[in-house]
């Protein structure tokens, strides 16, 4: 079988698959357990929203040829950490550390890499905090640790990146130079306006 039709088939339908929705269950539970937990002890709703996905084929294809890897199953596993992806978003800044704080100290969960984007946006503007996880999966055979990275992220910022995510389709147009220029300015201003909510909610809360 060619090896594009083998890393075709190990990420549609196969045990990788299957294995990779459960390891998205399970955080998404796990996210669950920690909005129920805080928002008992805060009186709010610390996760927004929350979905996880399993990296299409297509896109796997993609990344591979900009890192410069070859199309194979094994070069994605080894060097892509998102083909499980989770997705939550919180609703401010600080909830965000929270519950990557509360994640982190978890006995079933490695944390193998943070990517904190909101610290230190990245050139097109794009703020999140990443946490390359793996969490175990108990099946018949054993235990298995599966990598997933977890992307945590406000409301505003998650419309800024779901608007970029459009505009990267277009990168090369000409116009496409001068918005990306723009939403970078308006990354600025969502990073501006999920500070100011947050120092609003903090002066609420001690009311
Ligand atoms: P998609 O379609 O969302 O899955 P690296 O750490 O550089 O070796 P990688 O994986 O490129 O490897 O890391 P990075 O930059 O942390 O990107 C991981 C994911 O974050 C991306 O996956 C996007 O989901 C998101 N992301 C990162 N940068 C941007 C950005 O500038 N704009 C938007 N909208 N999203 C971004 P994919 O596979 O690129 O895309």
């Amino acid at each position: 079988m060619k090896e594009s039709n083998r890393l075709k088939e190990n990420l549609t339908d196969s045990e990788f698959n299957i294995k990779g929705e459960c390891a998205i269950s399970l955080l998404l539970t796990k996210l669950d357990i920690i909005n129920i937990d805080l928002s008992r002890k805060i009186g709010r709703n610390v996760i927004q929203m929350r979905y996880g996905r399993m990296k299409t084929y297509e896109s796997t294809c993609k990344k591979l040829k900009k890192k410069n890897l070859e199309k194979t199953f094994s070069a994605a596993v080894e060097n892509l950490t998102d083909l499980i992806g989770v997705r939550a978003i919180c609703s401010y800044v600080d909830d965000i550390y929270k519950v990557a704080g509360i994640l982190e100290k978890q006995k079933d969960i490695r944390l193998l890499r943070v990517k904190d984007y909101i610290d230190a946006p990245k050139k097109s503007g794009y703020q999140s905090l990443h946490l390359i996880l793996e969490i175990p999966i108990s099946f018949q055979e054993g235990i298995q640790w599966m990598k997933v990275e977890l992307q945590l992220r406000t409301a505003a910022m998650d419309y800024w990146a779901n608007l970029d995510h459009q505009l990267r389709y277009k990168k090369g147009k000409k116009e496409a130079k001068l918005i990306d220029e723009e939403l970078r300015q308006c990354a600025e201003e969502v990073g501006k306006l999920d500070r100011k909510m947050m120092e609003i909610r903090k002066k609420i809360d001690k009311i």
